[in-house]
């Protein structure tokens, strides 16, 4: 988190760098892999682009533009949105091989620890007017045995209606859509929001270079974040998406799964939609 000022801009840069302090302050740990895994990975992934490079022919000039690129995405504190938007799907998926739970996928980039607290039913922090149709979501926690859940514990953030984050953009009151929603004595939610907007990551910076260099495209599908625990489970990292959204099937960072996309319906007080979606987690390790 940096202190920034009103007028500042949402650049590349200003998420960058406070993603990697975020990172370097929560994550960064001491490293218990043994010398022979190390050896065995670092060996494989240098081989793997030794590979690449002789079988594409990658002359100087190539590996010139990789070493300036590589440098800049350091510089501008992109490592954490490259590596979770290019890399991390592929992690969440060898760890979730075999659960029997909901669905997860990918942290990303711009989750905050310790959130406001909130109960059972609840408002997520907004300002006065936050644009945006207002979303009901709600449902139980239960675990795969299907027994309820009293006290789990949902973590919930995500973008307003512009697709940008608090704590990452400027002039964003801090917890802005940011909440820890306590679940009731039946593992029930009820949180009041609004509905994200598709979000497009920052372009301006080195992953955009790589995006427009390569002939892509930096979208993402609306969607929230989520963490949902509760004592004995194995936590549950996910993403929920919406039904129709325009870049459901090409998300830039591979995070959709089919049980992760949401319907919503018009809400019973007339006002915005509304959504059912129930998590079930799985036994702690
Ligand atoms: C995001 O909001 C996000 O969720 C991911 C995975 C990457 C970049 C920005
Ligand atoms: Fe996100």
């Amino acid at each position: 988190m940096t202190e920034q000022t009103a007028e500042a801009k949402a650049t590349a840069a200003a998420s960058g760098s406070s993603a990697t302090l975020r990172f370097l302050a929560d994550k960064q740990s001491a490293g218990t892999t043994s010398k022979e895994r190390v050896n065995t990975l670092a060996t494989e992934v240098i081989t793997a682009v030794h590979d690449v490079i002789r079988r594409h022919k990658v002359s100087y000039e190539e590996y010139n533009a990789l070493k300036g690129w590589l440098i800049q995405v350091g510089q501008d504190g992109e490592w954490p949105l490259f590596l979770d938007v290019w890399i991390e799907h592929v992690v969440e998926e060898v760890a979730s091989e075999r659960l029997q739970g909901s669905k997860g996928t990918i942290e990303g980039p711009y989750y905050v620890p310790d959130s406001p607290v909130l109960e059972a039913t609840a408002t997520l922090p907004m300002r006065d007017g936050e644009p945006g149709t207002p979303l009901l979501f709600q449902g139980q926690v239960t675990g795969v045995d299907g027994k309820v859940l009293p006290g789990a514990v949902l973590g919930i953030w995500h973008a307003d209606d512009d697709g940008y984050y608090s704590q990452f953009a400027p002039a964003i009151p801090e917890w802005n859509l940011r909440g820890t929603v306590i679940a009731d004595d039946d593992g029930r939610f009820a949180i009041s929001t609004i509905q994200p907007a598709p979000y497009q990551i920052p372009t301006d910076g080195s992953c955009g270079t790589l995006i427009a260099a390569a002939g892509w495209h930096a979208w993402r599908p609306a969607h929230l974040h989520l963490k949902v625990s509760a004592p004995g489970c194995r936590p549950v990292t996910s993403q929920l998406y919406f039904t129709g959204d325009e870049h459901i099937e090409d998300d830039v960072a591979t995070a959709v799964k089919p049980e992760l996309i949401l319907a919503p319906v018009p809400a019973a007080d007339g006002d915005g939609k509304q959504v059912t979606y129930n998590f079930v987690l799985d036994p702690a390790e």
